[in-house]
């Protein structure tokens, strides 16, 4: 197994090319690892890979295999420690930059098929790289959760991933109380039975104020994985465009810069499409931080280094 790690805007990602998978199509790796209820179980040793100690716990992995589709150049699997992911934002970027210093983007631009969709990826002129998203639209506005003693009032959105959005009119916290409290909310839509267009909310996005000038606002996006991203989170910020464009503050073109948890920035912007969904456009800058290969282990007790009876 070669990899390439790189991060875009501080959030890591992992491109890994496996003899086991790279000639196998996209779908049909899906439908292995499709459950009773058709839900997404990526293996054991999979995810292992993109754990500790191999991997620091943000890691989102990106398998490349070959796409189903005719209409993309590469197959990409994202999933992360915990969990598959429909698509991700920041690990696009990612694998556009990895296949772009490969030699692999002809005319400036990869397409890759993504479990939720074909997703562009271009280089721009300053360096940058841009995906265009598959469609975001919102589930549900103004739903309300119990939290505590308090209701906390959010919308639900779709941008790749499944979203609950909430918008606070205050600067980011600590890390640590921006976690507990992303958490809680995640525990609280389960227990309360809140369902997102494809099932399960797995993301709980924060808009709040930014601290950089250059920026409209500040996300903190809480992951599968228990983890916070880095970046301002690609596939919420489609789900928070999908958001401001359906309630009218943001007009189609408009660009709108949103700064992460540690101060790094997307810039976003969309265009209108069916039924009421936007394509988001979001554009942020890439850095190669390493290539290398690793044994792969099928053995689940191998892969994550743990047995029971250590
Ligand atoms: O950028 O879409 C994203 C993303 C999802 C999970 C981590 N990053």
């Amino acid at each position: 197994m070669l990899f390439t790690d790189s991060h875009t805007e501080g959030e890591p990602t992992r491109v890994l090319i496996s003899d086991a998978y790279r000639l196998r199509p996209l779908q049909e790796l899906l439908r292995e690892w499709s459950d009773a209820n058709g839900a997404c179980v990526t293996p054991t040793a999979l995810r292992a890979l993109v754990a500790n100690p191999r991997a620091a716990d943000a890691c989102v992995g990106a398998l490349l295999c070959r796409p189903s589709s005719p209409d993309a150049d590469f197959g990409v699997f994202f999933f992360n420690a915990q969990a598959a992911l429909g698509m991700c934002g920041h690990g696009a970027i990612g694998v556009g930059k990895t296949i772009d210093r490969f030699g692999g983007m002809l005319d400036g631009a990869v397409r890759i098929e993504t479990r939720a969709g074909i997703v562009e990826v271009r280089r721009e002129d300053n360096g940058a790289y841009s995906f265009e998203n598959v469609p975001a639209f919102v589930v549900a506005s103004r739903v309300k959760i119990a939290l505590d003693q308090t209701i906390v009032t959010g919308t639900v959105a779709y941008g790749g991933n499944e979203f609950f959005i909430v918008e606070e009119s205050r600067p980011l916290r600590s890390i640590e109380a921006e976690l507990t409290y992303t958490r809680s909310i995640r525990d609280a839509l389960v227990q309360q039975a809140v369902r997102g267009h494809t099932g399960l909310i797995d993301h709980v996005a924060l808009f709040v104020q930014p601290a950089r000038e250059d920026a409209q606002e500040r996300s903190f996006v809480l992951c599968p994985n228990d983890t916070y991203d880095r970046s301002p989170c690609g596939t919420g910020s489609s789900a928070r465009l999908a958001m401001l464009a359906s309630e009218g503050r943001l007009r189609e073109g408009a660009q709108h810069a949103i700064e992460s948890a540690i101060g790094s920035r997307f810039i976003a912007s969309f265009r209108g499409a069916a039924k009421g969904s936007i394509i988001a456009r979001i554009s942020g800058r890439a850095w190669i931080t390493a290539d290398g290969a690793m044994e792969e282990q099928r053995d689940p007790a191998q892969a994550t280094g743990w047995s029971e009876s250590t």
